[in-house]
């Protein structure tokens, strides 16, 4: 009798959860929930309840703000030049040297420890993923069941009941493409469906394109703009559909935590949420700046974590995803990564050697040509966030910024108030060194570079750059001088 005693007691002191969900939503910015300030009523009902629910972290950071190499950070618990994912091209681009040691993905550890492992959506550019079962998506997210609640309960329950099935844990990374562009009910949304119509026309089965009607139709003047916009009608006009999308990007998180709780697993579960990186617009997604890299992460971790708790100052990214999994399970850690174990936090304690400031980067956009880097190196402390325009430093690359011709800084260009034609003209020229107190100008307008904090995080980026590696730290010791 004593010894299975023994053992209930042990399980239930550490209470180590069975399963494991991870969600993410694509392209949204960390302030576009309800709990961490958006203005507008009702938005986001069910991640408000989950962050209720957990610990959510107020200074999270990710990688790098486009989709593959963020979420092979995230799933590798690497930076983007040690895992190998640095753009959306091939990996690791031409003239990189390829990483040296290669660790294992977050969905190759479970499975291989046998959890049954599923992807709903974004798992195409995923390096070493082992998925049993795997849902893609259409282009673009222009398929119905991109963003559709229902399919995602639908596709939960699936994979779910497979696990049961096969009496195995699971591990469900769930991803619903809003609020990624198109934003709905826009002309680019109606343009990329009427091309994917022609394009899928004959396939079979027909994949259903385009996404449902979101229920809401939010205003330009009810909306709360995001702060790095300038608040003029056409910034308003442009992102108003964008919150439509987060309301029923929340909705599939809805669904997705509903066909959990129906399984009666719920407390049985980690879950974590985040956002890949910010919203599809100039100055957020393909940026470096603090509407490119904040995500609200929240941990849910049944028995452990404390509802409704946040951790305000510690600094956390997403490369601490994978060993914070593998900890709260108990299993063994993977070796040589650049993430930490966020278990003390979920505990309650912030460990006395955290680090003070975390890393980000960005290198390509869509391919691993050239003309599309751009490289950017962060270090963040979550007061003053430091910016080295190192694309600037690199003979060939570009030195005009992407997306400076978006139609947003073109009425910008054009605008009667100066400010806001400086603000465009310093989005496509950007200086080598960017300082800013992202607490006070969260937007990013006022820059502090040469102020005395960016020496301090200069020296942390340098460190960083130096421990792991980064192809570009010649460049940057050259900068320092
Ligand atoms: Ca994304």
């Amino acid at each position: 009798m004593a010894l299975p005693f023994a053992a209930a007691t042990s399980q239930a002191a550490v209470q180590r959860p069975r399963n494991v969900l991870l969600i993410t939503l694509d392209d949204m910015n960390w302030d576009s929930l309800g709990v961490t300030g958006c203005a507008i009523p009702g938005i986001s009902p069910h991640l408000d309840r989950l962050a209720s629910e957990s610990v959510l972290f107020n200074n999270a950071y990710i990688m790098t703000s486009i989709c593959g190499p963020s979420r092979n950070a995230m799933m590798t618990g690497r930076f983007p030049h040690c895992s190998g994912s640095m753009g959306h091209g091939h990996q690791p681009p031409p003239g990189w040297t390829p990483p040296a040691h290669v660790t294992p993905s977050l969905s190759t550890c479970l499975h291989d420890r046998g959890f049954f492992t599923g992807a709903i959506c974004k798992s195409g550019r995923l390096l070493d993923a082992t998925f049993d079962m795997r849902f893609g998506e259409g282009p673009m997210g222009c398929f119905f069941e991109d963003r559709d609640p229902a399919s995602f309960y639908k596709r939960s329950k699936a994979v779910l009941a497979k696990a049961r099935e096969k009496n195995q844990p699971f591990f469900l990374y769930a991803n619903p493409v809003d609020p990624h562009r198109p934003f709905p009910r826009t002309a680019l949304e109606k343009r990329l469906c009427a091309r994917y119509e022609k394009e899928f026309a004959h396939r079979k089965p027909k994949p259903n394109i385009g996404p449902p009607e979101p229920d809401t139709h939010y205003a330009p003047e009810v909306i709360d703009l995001p702060r790095f916009l300038p608040d003029i009608p056409e910034a308003r006009a442009h992102v108003a559909p964008y919150f439509d999308a987060v309301h029923r990007g929340d909705q599939c998180v809805g669904a997705i935590l509903r066909a959990l709780e129906e399984s009666g697993q719920k407390d049985d579960t980690l879950i974590i949420f985040l956002s890949d990186h910010g919203m599809g617009v100039p100055g957020a997604k393909w940026s470096s700046y603090n509407y490119s890299l904040r995500t609200p992460l929240m941990v849910r971790w049944p028995g452990v974590t404390k509802a409704g708790s946040t951790v305000d100052d510690s600094v956390v990214s997403s490369v601490d995803i994978l060993p914070t999994v593998l900890d709260v399970l108990g299993l063994p850690p993977v070796e040589g990564i650049e993430g930490r174990s966020l278990v003390p936090f979920l505990r309650g304690k912030t460990p006395p050697d955290w680090r003070k400031s975390v890393y980000a980067a960005f290198n390509y956009m869509n391919d691993s040509k050239l003309d599309q880097y751009y490289p950017v190196r962060v270090e963040t402390d979550g007061t003053y966030m430091y910016i080295w325009n190192a694309y600037l430093a690199v003979e060939g690359a570009p030195r005009v910024y992407h997306y400076a011709n978006h139609p947003l800084l073109e009425v910008m260009r054009r605008h009667t108030d100066p400010k806001l034609r400086r603000r465009a003209e310093t989005f496509a020229h950007r200086p080598p060194d960017e300082l800013y107190n992202i607490r006070r100008d969260p937007g990013c307008w006022k820059n502090l570079a040469g102020k005395a904090p960016m020496a301090t995080l200069q020296h942390a980026l340098l460190r960083h750059m130096k421990q792991t590696g980064d192809p570009l730290l010649g460049l940057f010791e050259k900068h320092l001088g």
